[in-house]
């Protein structure tokens, strides 16, 4: 250890082999503001932007934010914002100081500063990597008006709480001083992210009035993207290793894979980074990528982190390496396989082999708990959309519900497993007094697919809620590996 802090200063004296910003990072102006600052954002965007700092477009530097902890500033904001990449495979480890974060804000504490950020002229685009559960859905999808913070932002301006109120304040405080508009770019696993960012900030527009709806829906471009890393927790023997490797102390690097993509729809109205040249996908519809990942990667990453958790597996390599997991995720590419466009030039087939080295990828130690976390917001779109296609097809779904009824599981497990094993949805008040009645599978399965709005409107609801059903009963009678067998034929 060390007790010499990575910071500008401190660049000169890493050792060669630690890749680092030769640009003049204090002439970099700020054109984009990140909405949630965490790992995947610096493992993924940043660096993208780092290229494009490097090559010379020194008008993209990032303002980020944090709209809940002060832990990314915190740890960041005294090594002048600079921290480490590591990548890992089981060739060993990369390290680069990634430079393209010029200063860090937490919402929370002055919301008002992160307004006036989003309000510089020299910024373009509003990027975010929010999660999930920070887009407040209703089951119906639908903007969950009844959420505290939608009803707070909606009775106080000034003092936003949730993405909708920071980019509604941002762009009225724009449109009134006559500034170009931003681009709004979600980088978040959802489905039409773009488009569905869009719907959801237009009815919080309409609701708080003032034609305000109108200007959005005619001035602000909300491409889709597709963002795809691995980018694991980062733990304490990671500060400690790294800190070796650099001889300074980083308080907070971030890990990762060697794979990285990103294709973003082509509609940046106010201008955008070359980012094409440092390898993004730049293409008019994002959806058939979008679909792939979330089917494929995704889906089968929640297949792993439940079967996983519930098999005593801790990380994704172990669970994948358990010869019936790995069989069982198989089957459900396969079954998902057939769900995707057929026409938009895809290679389903490379996709999985690819993704199925980078699982076994014996360095990432991704842990199956930090995916099984928010289960209720992920599933919809990775798993249940699959299991209604193939339903209306009369095709099988026994892998998708299964994955359904292996949530399930693992939820009311929960309490029951070591520490290592927690993880936690928004719906967990919800699930717990399902739990609590000690119902039936049947009963069990009808009000959680109720609670989580999963295949709400769908003639193929019933279907599936059987089908999850036969399978919850194998978990709790005999474990998930009789529930695999029972599909696998054996
Ligand atoms: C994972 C994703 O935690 C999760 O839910 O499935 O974060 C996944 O690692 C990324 O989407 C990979 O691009």
């Amino acid at each position: 250890m060390t007790d010499r802090r990575l910071s500008d200063a401190s660049l000169a004296a890493l050792p060669a082999h630690v890749a680092h910003p030769r640009y003049d990072r204090s002439a970099t102006t700020p054109g984009i503001v990140h909405l949630g600052v965490g790992a995947f954002h610096r493992a993924h965007q940043a660096t993208y932007v780092d290229d494009c700092l490097a090559a010379g477009e020194t008008g993209w530097g990032i303002v980020g934010a944090s709209l809940r902890s002060t832990d990314t500033r915190d740890a960041l904001a005294p090594q002048d914002c600079l921290y480490t990449l590591a990548v890992r495979s089981g060739q060993g480890e990369d390290l680069r100081i990634v430079g393209s974060i010029l200063s860090l804000l937490v919402a929370p504490e002055d919301p008002a500063r992160l307004v006036d950020a989003l309000c510089l002229p020299s910024v373009r685009i509003v990027t975010l990597t929010v999660t999930e559960k920070a887009y407040l859905r209703n089951a119906a999808g639908g903007l969950d008006f009844s959420h505290p913070h939608i009803v707070w932002d909606l009775a106080n301006h000034g003092h936003p709480k949730t993405i909708y109120g920071f980019l509604v304040e941002a762009i009225l405080r724009r449109q009134t001083a006559g500034m170009t508009p931003f681009t709004v770019l979600s980088c978040d696993n959802l489905p039409a992210n773009g488009e569905t960012l869009r719907g959801l900030l237009l009815e919080f527009a309409k609701a708080r009035g003032a034609g305000l709806a109108a200007h959005i829906d005619q001035s602000i471009a909300f491409p889709s993207s597709m963002v795809d890393r691995i980018v694991p927790a980062t733990t304490d023997p990671d500060r400690a290793r790294i800190a070796v490797a650099l001889g300074l102390e980083d308080a907070w690097p971030v890990r990762t894979e060697p794979f990285c993509q990103w294709v973003i729809e082509d509609r940046f109205p106010a201008g955008r980074p070359a980012w094409e040249r440092f390898g993004v996908t730049m293409v008019d519809n994002v959806r058939p990528f979008e679909d792939m990942k979330l089917r494929l990667l995704n889906g089968s990453h929640s297949a792993i982190a439940y079967l996983g958790l519930l098999s005593g597996h801790e990380t994704v390599a172990d669970a994948f390496g358990d010869p019936a997991i790995r069989r069982f995720v198989k089957g459900l590419w396969a079954e998902a396989i057939p769900t995707l466009p057929q026409d938009a030039g895809l290679d389903p087939q490379a996709y999985i082999g690819r993704l199925t080295a980078r699982y076994d990828n014996p360095a990432l130690q991704h842990r199956t708990a930090q995916i099984a976390n928010d289960g209720s917001q992920k599933l919809p779109q990775r798993i249940v959309a699959t299991a209604i296609e193939q339903a209306r097809r009369n095709a099988p779904v026994d892998h998708q519900t299964l994955v359904i009824a292996a949530w399930i599981a693992a939820c009311e497990a929960r309490g029951r497993t070591p520490d290592a094993g927690q993880f936690s949805d928004p719906l967990d008040a919800g699930l717990a007094a399902i739990f609590a009645g000690s119902r039936s599978a049947a009963a069990t399965v009808i009000q959680v697919f109720d609670l989580a709005g999963f295949a709400s409107a769908q003639a193929e609801r019933t279907e599936l809620q059987r089908a999850v059903t036969a399978h919850l009963e194998t978990i709790r009678a005999a474990g998930t590996g009789a529930a695999i067998a029972t599909i696998s034929g054996e």
